[in-house]
C-alpha cells in the first residue's frame, strides 16, 4: 500500500471524506422544481439536512431556466459501514487474452463458438457493444469480431427482444450479449426480465449463455434477472470471451 494513512484506517467502521480522513465529508448534486433565488438555497439546504446529512451548505447552484434550479451542496455523513462484512458476487472465471481465449477454443471446444450481440428493447446506445464485439476493438483490445475461433454479429441498436432471441436460433448461436445502458424508470429491468421470459416460454433457455451489459449493470443484478453473467464499465472483450468459453466447456462436459 502506498498510502501512509491506509495502515490506521479502520475498515469496520469506513466513512466518507473530504478535508481530512474521517470528517464525513459528501457532495450531492440535484435540480429542484423552483425559481433560482435565496429561497431555492435554503430548500436545498433544508432538503439535504432532511436527508441526515449534518452542516450542509450550498456551494454551487445554477439557473435551469423556467422555475428550475441545479445545486451542489456538501455535508457530513455521520454513519459507517463494516467495509470488512462485505461480499459482492463477480464473474468468476480466468481470464483468458486473446490468444489464449481462442487456443482454449480450438483444443476444448473445438468448432466455432457463435456469438451475437446488440441493444435491445429502445435503447440507441451501441457504443458499449460496438465495443465489445467491433473489429477494431476498445481500449487496446480487440473485439470479438476479431477472434478467429469466434463467429461475431452485431445487430446494432433497438432490437427487439423477440428478434434477437430468432437470430439466436438461426445462427445457433451460443451467447447472447445484450448491452442495456438506459436505466430511466428500471426500463433496463423490465426489457431484460422479458427476453429471459421469452426464452423460457419458447423453451430455448438452457440452449444460451445470456449475458448482459452496461454502465449500470452487475452481475448481481444479472443472476437476479435470470442471466448468465452480467458485466458493468470499463469491461473489455476477453472479460466476456474468457467467461464465455469456459461456461459453455463446462456445459459441454456435463
Ligand atoms: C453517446 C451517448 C448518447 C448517444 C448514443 C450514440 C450511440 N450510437 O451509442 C445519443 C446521442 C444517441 C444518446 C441518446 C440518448 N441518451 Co445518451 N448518452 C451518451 C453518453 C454521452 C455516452 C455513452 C457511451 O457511449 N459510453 C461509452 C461506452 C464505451 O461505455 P458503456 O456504454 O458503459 O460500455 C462499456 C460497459 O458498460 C460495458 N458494456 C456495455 N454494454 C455491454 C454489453 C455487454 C454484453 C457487455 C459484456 C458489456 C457491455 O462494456 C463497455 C466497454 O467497457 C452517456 C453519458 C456518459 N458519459 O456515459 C449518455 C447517457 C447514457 N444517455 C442518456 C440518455 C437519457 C439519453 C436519451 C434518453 C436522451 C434523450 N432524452 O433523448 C437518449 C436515448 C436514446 C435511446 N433511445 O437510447 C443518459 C442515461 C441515463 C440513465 N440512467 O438512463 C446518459 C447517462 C446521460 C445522462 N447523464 O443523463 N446518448
Amino acid at each position: 500500500m502506498n498510502n501512509p494513512q491506509a495502515a490506521s484506517i479502520d475498515l469496520k467502521r469506513v466513512k466518507p471524506y473530504g478535508d481530512t480522513m474521517g470528517d464525513g465529508a459528501v457532495q450531492l448534486s440535484f435540480s429542484l422544481p423552483v425559481p433560482y433565488g435565496e429561497e431555492a438555497r435554503e430548500a436545498a439546504r433544508r432538503l439535504v439536512a432532511m436527508m441526515g446529512l449534518e452542516e450542509p451548505q450550498v456551494y454551487h447552484m445554477a439557473d435551469l431556466g423556467e422555475g428550475y434550479t441545479w445545486f451542489i451542496v456538501y455535508g457530513k455523513c455521520t454513519h459507517t459501514i463494516d467495509f470488512s462484512t462485505i461480499r459482492v458476487p463477480k464473474v468468476d472465471s480466468t481470464r483468458l487474452d486473446f490468444y489464449g481465449v481462442n487456443q482454449f477454443i480450438r483444443e476444448h471446444i473445438g468448432r466455432k463458438v457463435v456469438v451475437i450481440g446488440a441493444c435491445t428493447g429502445t435503447d440507441a446506445h451501441t457504443v458499449g457493444i460496438d465495443a465489445i464485439m467491433n473489429m477494431k476493438g476498445y481500449n487496446g483490445e480487440y473485439g470479438l469480431e476479431r477472434y478467429p475461433e469466434v463467429d461475431a454479429y452485431n445487430f446494432g441498436s433497438q432490437v427487439p427482444n423477440e428478434e434477437m432471441l430468432a437470430k439466436a436460433m438461426d445462427l445457433k448461436a451460443d451467447a447472447l450479449l445484450v448491452s442495456q445502458v438506459v436505466t430511466q424508470k428500471g426500463v433496463h429491468i423490465q426489457n431484460l426480465t422479458e427476453l429471459v421470459e421469452l426464452a423460457e416460454a419458447e423453451g430455448i433457455r438452457d440452449q444460451l449463455l445470456l449475458i448482459c451489459g452496461g454502465p449500470r449493470i452487475n452481475h448481481e443484478m444479472a443472476l437476479e434477472l435470470g442471466f448468465d453473467a452480467g458485466f458493468g464499465p470499463g469491461t473489455l472483450a476477453p472479460d466476456v470471451a474468457s467467461f464465455v468459453v469456459h461456461e459453455l466447456e463446462r456445459r459441454m462436459s456435463k
